[in-house]
């Protein structure tokens, strides 16, 4: 909306019940109600956003980062009903939806991919065959999935059928498709992430990498950008960076998305999925590449051609981003919905707030509690460590649970600050603490990763600390 502001186009919100008073309601020029406070009666129902742009006369729909931003059925009934899905086309979004078609895309595109299957399993035999071929460990996954469900790693063969069984269950369960293949277990990776712009006359560019290693419960907490690894490995970044756009542009891309790759210990990569969605995390790429990918969101859609090539896209300095939640640290981190009575928010040099909140507004418990993404940027990775302390320091958040502190102590992890980031790296750091409950599946995971770590001796003292000493008054006499 303030993309949109700036442009000097209008805006229309939609909201459900309990959002009335919600700021994104309030930051619209208009608005339209659109149903009960649970999504499937509001936000995710393709019709009803249909008529409130009928409505309104509303051109197009951005559809956000949740709900049916990636569904390819909604972009299809837009396209039907002639009104701008700002986003990919369909087809593209039908195509990276599964998880087959979108490994058999990038292969053809020259895509490194984990070396595996593109087709269903049809069953333990062909499993127990392929996995003889690739080695274990290997990792069996829902063809509909994304996000961890309908995930299970096999580390012998005599594991394998059992896991087939419960991998294919839950990919029915959860996704209504059992089809579920193969693939090498990449280990101990990082999860790098590049992001691509391209417009619907062929052009294409990658716009850098971002990191996002720092995850919990496929949670993404803390996104950065450049990766301090591909900073270690600096031909990387070129070498995902057209890895990537080969591989939207065979699945016919247009628009903003993310193409997500593993990256292993020896600097080996490989396609994992794309989000045909803009992400969370944006905020990162915009603040070291100077590019606003809403507003190029909103011109490649109404068929604007790209004007920036890819020489022109140079990264500058540091930029780190966390998500503020409403949960509570006490109770391991679940949410904590409720009245925001008080709040103080972070400004000064390199400091960004997407926010969501403001004093007197009740966080609903219907939703995914994000209030606030906090990023900041600084010439260099510690300065910008050193920036979101500052920051969080300075940011009070009254009446609810929060995970601010949270932020401090992990900002303030030699290892963090040393940039040794993989996808198991919070798991390991909460089993450093104690206090927290975790699931059998978190603390083996943890466990493993936590020996690693101890023999290669990483423990450094930080470079950064959090301070947060305590107020003192000084009289003169
Ligand atoms: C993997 C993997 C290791 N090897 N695939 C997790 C979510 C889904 N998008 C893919 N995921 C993984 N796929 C292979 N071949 C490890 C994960 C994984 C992970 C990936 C990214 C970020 C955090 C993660 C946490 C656990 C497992």
């Amino acid at each position: 909306m303030r993309a949109l502001r700036e442009m000097s186009i209008g805006s229309v919100a939609v909201y459900s019940d309990v959002d009335r008073h919600a700021l994104h309601v309030r930051m619209a020029d208009e608005a339209v109600a659109i149903g009960g406070a649970q999504s499937s009666e509001s936000y995710l129902v393709a019709e009803k956003i249909i008529a409130a742009a009928r409505a309104t006369g509303a051109e197009a729909i951005h559809p956000g980062y949740g709900f049916l931003s990636e569904n390819a059925a909604f972009a299809a009934l837009c396209e039907a009903e002639d009104i701008v899905f700002i986003g990919p086309p369909s087809s593209a979004i039908t195509m990276m939806g599964s998880k087959t078609a979108a490994r058999e895309v990038a292969k053809r595109a020259g895509t490194p991919i984990p070396p595996g299957t593109e087709s269903a399993l049809s069953g333990a035999a062909e499993a127990t065959e392929i996995a003889r071929t690739i080695g274990y460990p290997v990792i069996l996954k829902a063809a509909a999935g994304g996000g961890g469900k309908g995930m299970r790693r096999v580390d012998r063969e005599e594991d394998i059928e059992g896991a087939l069984r419960d991998a294919t269950s839950e990919a029915e369960r959860s996704f209504k498709s059992s089809e579920v293949y193969i693939e090498k277990f990449i280990v101990r990776p990082r999860h790098i992430e590049i992001q691509v712009l391209g417009d619907m006359h062929g052009n294409m560019i990658y716009l850098g990498e971002r990191e996002c290693s720092v995850q919990r419960r496929h949670q993404k907490v803390i996104e950065e950008a450049p990766s301090p690894f591909i900073e270690r490995h600096p031909h990387l970044r070129r070498e995902m960076g057209e890895a990537a756009v080969a591989a939207a542009r065979a699945a016919g891309y247009w628009n903003a998305g993310t193409v997500e790759f593993l990256a292993d210990e020896r600097g080996a990569f490989y396609f994992l999925e794309m989000n045909t969605r803009l992400q969370v995390e944006h905020p990162v790429t915009e603040l070291i590449t100077g590019v606003d990918l809403v507003k190029w969101q909103l011109r490649i859609a109404a068929g604007e051609r790209l004007s920036i090539q890819q020489e022109d896209v140079q990264l500058r300095g540091w930029a780190m981003e966390c998500r503020l939640y409403a949960e509570d640290p006490d109770n391991n981190y679940m949410p904590s919905p409720g009245e925001i009575t008080a709040l103080a928010l972070p400004a000064g040099p390199g400091i960004r707030l997407d926010s969501g909140i403001y004093q007197g507004w009740t966080v609903p418990m219907e939703y995914d509690p994000l209030l606030i993404k906090l990023a900041a940027w600084a010439e260099t990775r510690d300065e910008v460590v050193a920036r979101l302390i500052r920051a969080l320091e300075e940011t009070h958040i009254g009446g609810i649970r929060t995970n601010i502190e949270f932020f401090l102590d992990v900002l303030a992890d030699p290892e963090f600050q040393a940039g040794d980031l993989h996808t198991g790296f919070l798991e390991a750091w909460f089993l450093r603490r104690k206090g927290h409950q975790f699931s059998d599946a978190e603390l083996a995971t943890a466990r493993a990763v936590a020996e690693l770590s101890a023999r290669e001796g990483k423990a450094k003292t930080p470079a950064v600390t959090a301070t947060r000493s305590k107020w003192k008054e000084v009289t003169l006499r």
